[in-house]
C-alpha cells in the first residue's frame, strides 16, 4: 500500500464530513477566511449539510471546541480558524503558539486531522491580505483538509 497522500486537486469531497471552528474575535476577517474555506470545500463537492460550524469567542477557545467537535461530531477532518493580530505586546505570538500546540494534540489524541487555520500576524494589513486579499489562506486550508480527510480514510 502506498502511503502517499492523493493529490488534493483530484479529491472528491462529496463523502466527507467537515468540522469548522471559527473564532469571533476580528470577526470580519475570520468571516472572510471562513467564506473562502467553505468555498474551497463546496467547490470540491463537500455537501453543505456535511459542514458542522461552531463559533467561539476568540482563538484561545478554538482548541477546546475543535476537541469537542472531533470527539462528538464524527468529522473526517476539523478546520480551526482564527485571526491573531499583534498589538503592543507579544500576546498574539504566545496565544498563537499555545493554540498551535493544542490543535496538534487534539489531532493526535482523537486521530481526527486538525487543520491549523489560526492566522498570526504583526499587523492588520497582513491579516487582511491573508483573509480577503491576494493570499488565499482559506483556499489552502480547504485543500489541506481534503487531503488529510482522504488520507485518513485510506489509512483506516
Ligand atoms: C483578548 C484577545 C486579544 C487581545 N486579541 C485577540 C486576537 O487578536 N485574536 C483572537 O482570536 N482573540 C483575541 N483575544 C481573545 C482571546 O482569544 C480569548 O477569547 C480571550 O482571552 C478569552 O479567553
Amino acid at each position: 500500500m502506498s502511503l502517499a497522500a492523493p493529490s488534493a486537486t483530484a479529491i472528491d469531497g462529496s463523502a466527507f464530513r467537515v468540522g469548522l471552528v471559527a473564532a469571533r474575535y476580528n470577526e470580519s476577517l475570520v468571516d472572510a477566511l471562513l467564506e473562502r474555506t467553505m468555498k474551497g470545500l463546496l467547490g470540491a463537492g463537500v455537501k453543505e449539510t456535511a459542514l458542522i460550524l461552531v463559533r467561539v469567542p476568540g482563538s484561545h477557545e478554538v482548541p477546546w471546541a475543535a476537541n469537542e467537535l472531533a470527539r462528538r461530531g464524527r468529522p473526517d477532518v476539523v478546520i480551526a480558524l482564527g485571526v491573531l493580530i499583534g498589538g503592543d505586546t507579544s500576546h498574539h505570538e504566545m496565544v498563537g503558539a499555545s493554540v498551535s500546540a493544542a490543535l496538534q494534540q487534539v489531532a493526535v489524541e482523537t486521530r481526527v486531522p486538525v487543520i491549523n487555520g489560526v492566522i498570526v500576524t504583526n499587523t492588520r494589513p497582513q491579516a487582511v491580505a491573508r483573509c480577503r486579499g491576494k493570499i488565499n489562506r482559506g483556499g489552502e486550508f480547504a485543500t489541506a483538509a481534503l487531503e488529510m480527510a482522504a488520507l485518513r480514510r485510506r489509512l483506516s
